[in-house]
């Protein structure tokens, strides 16, 4: 069956563009590396620092690493972990996060989780804030975080804004 050379592209563009729409939306990745569910939190007014969570999927057989990243909003991307000193919930700066072939690693509120820092503004519920994550392997691999609220787990009160307790979650309760 011929058609005219308009006609043809018209046909790839109508079954290309339904492939396209039926792509999951959360779905980022590069080659061996998918990022799914990626997610920030909304700031209160005057904070510092935003916590960001994504999942990564190594579909691949090698090893890979995530060593870093960026967000637009942020002047600083470090990788954290939950820390508890006496008695308190808290966050300290890690190293790289292995990702193992095969492996779904999720970051969350309650553990490994993406810390964004020297915030150029605040976090608002329901926007998109656009940034990469960058691994050993894959290299740089774009990340359209979704901003959602507060939620029941971040800081309560306004220590969030002081230096020394930033990382401070003295409401936060562990399973
Ligand atoms: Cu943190």
């Amino acid at each position: 069956m011929l058609f005219p050379r308009r006609d043809r592209l018209a046909v790839a563009l109508a079954t290309l563009l339904p492939t396209l729409a039926s792509l999951p939306a959360a779905a980022q990745g590069t080659g061996d590396i998918a990022v799914e569910q990626a997610w920030a939190r909304a700031t209160p007014h005057g904070a510092q620092v935003a916590g960001a969570y994504v999942t990564i999927i190594n579909r691949g057989t090698a090893p890979d690493t995530l060593t870093g990243g960026s967000a637009e909003v942020a002047g600083r991307f470090e990788l954290h972990d939950m820390t508890m000193v006496n008695g308190v919930m808290g966050m300290r700066p890690t190293g790289p996060l292995p990702i193992p072939p095969g492996a779904t690693v999720t970051l969350s509120p309650r553990g490994r989780h993406i810390m964004l820092s020297d915030l150029k503004r605040g976090l608002a519920k329901g926007e998109t804030v656009q940034g990469t994550l960058t691994f050993a392997r894959a290299g740089t691999v774009p990340v359209r975080f979704a901003v959602e609220g507060i939620g029941a787990m971040a800081p309560a009160s306004g220590d969030a804004m002081a230096p020394t307790a930033e990382h401070a979650m003295p409401g936060m309760k562990m399973d």
